[in-house]
């Protein structure tokens, strides 16, 4: 997982260690670290913003070459991009879920992203892993703009025994939403699972379309789907999607299709909201967590 950055980073601490550390060399080091992160498709900001980190708290402290240099720079950097991740809020998806639940109310989650980011799989994971939890669940087929888009969620709900709320092409999609709701209060449904359409960055329709939804329904989680393999692409959308849509956490797809890494932590830092699971897979058993801890030792630490 996330190899390319991993291996940016152990080229980068070892070729330091190997220098006979001068003046000056820290910058030259800290620089090429730099360029290897935007490679790594971490926003240039981003790593502009860590390496001005690592620079102050490396200033002044004093290595001890016999020691190990890399372990040195590598525990430093550790640090900054740990203390980065932990700034973001927290969320734990399946306990604000289970204490609604208590309450006796439904819990509502809208998904948003662009077109194959991997918003309907991703729903369809969850729904299973809601499922496994002993959770009620339903989904709106609320996506009424792509072909064959209301056939896959159904499809689905299908193989894994739920119902789909939907309505012909073309609806309002949130009449679509508001009817699953319905739906969901009538038979004591726990959580309602939203699909969208993927709006492209230009039509603003639909961008108009997701703010309606999110009005008329209120959810209690708004979730943001993006494909890991789009890179700074889909840090892009992050960012605009969060100013447009306020969004509370973001799942990133396609981990397992060789993806960089970076995007995951730019997302984190650009939006300051959570990511709470990684998508490795068609499969619905492939989601996993996410985890700051787990990340940041997938990338620093060797094996
Ligand atoms: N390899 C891989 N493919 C995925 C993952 N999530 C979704 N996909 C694929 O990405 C494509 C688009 O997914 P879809 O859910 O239709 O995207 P949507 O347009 O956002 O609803 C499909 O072919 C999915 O099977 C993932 O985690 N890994
Ligand atoms: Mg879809």
């Amino acid at each position: 997982m996330f190899e390319k950055l991993r291996s940016a980073i152990k080229t980068i601490t070892t070729t330091a260690s190997q220098r006979t550390l001068k003046e000056g060399d820290t910058i030259k080091i800290l620089t090429e670290f730099e360029l290897a992160l935007i490679e790594s498709d971490i926003a240039p900001v981003i790593a502009e913003n860590l390496v001005k980190k690592v620079k102050e708290t490396i200033t002044g402290t004093k290595v001890d070459r016999s020691l190990d240099t890399e372990s040195h720079l590598r525990a430093h950097l550790k640090n900054v991009v740990k203390n980065v991740l932990n700034e973001a809020s927290d969320l734990n998806f399946l306990k604000v879920i289970s204490e609604k639940k208590k309450t006796g109310n439904l819990f509502s989650i809208v998904f948003l992203g662009i077109n194959g980011t991997g918003k309907t799989t991703t729903i369809s994971k969850i729904g299973k892993l809601l499922k496994d939890n002993g959770f009620s669940v339903v989904f709106a087929a609320a996506d009424t703009h792509r072909a064959g888009a209301i056939e896959q969620l159904t499809e689905h709900a299908k193989r894994l025994s739920l119902k789909v709320v939907s309505q012909r092409y073309g609806a309002d999609p949130s009449a679509v939403a508001r009817d699953a709701i319905l739906y969901a209060r009538s038979h004591k449904i726990d959580v309602v699972l939203i699909d969208t359409a993927g709006r492209m960055q230009t039509s603003k329709n639909l961008m108009d379309e997701m703010t309606k939804i999110i009005q008329v329904i209120e959810p209690d989680l708004k979730i943001f789907v993006g494909d890991a393999l789009a890179g700074s692409d889909t840090v892009s959308q992050a960012k605009e999607f969060s100013e447009y849509t306020e969004f509370d956490a973001a799942i990133l797809t396609k981990i397992d299709a060789d993806a960089k890494g970076g995007a995951a932590l730019s997302i984190i830092s650009v939006t300051g909201k959570p990511i709470i699971f990684l998508g490795m897979g068609q499969e619905y058993e492939n989601l996993i967590p996410f985890d700051v801890n787990n990340f940041v030792s997938s990338i620093f630490d060797m094996k």
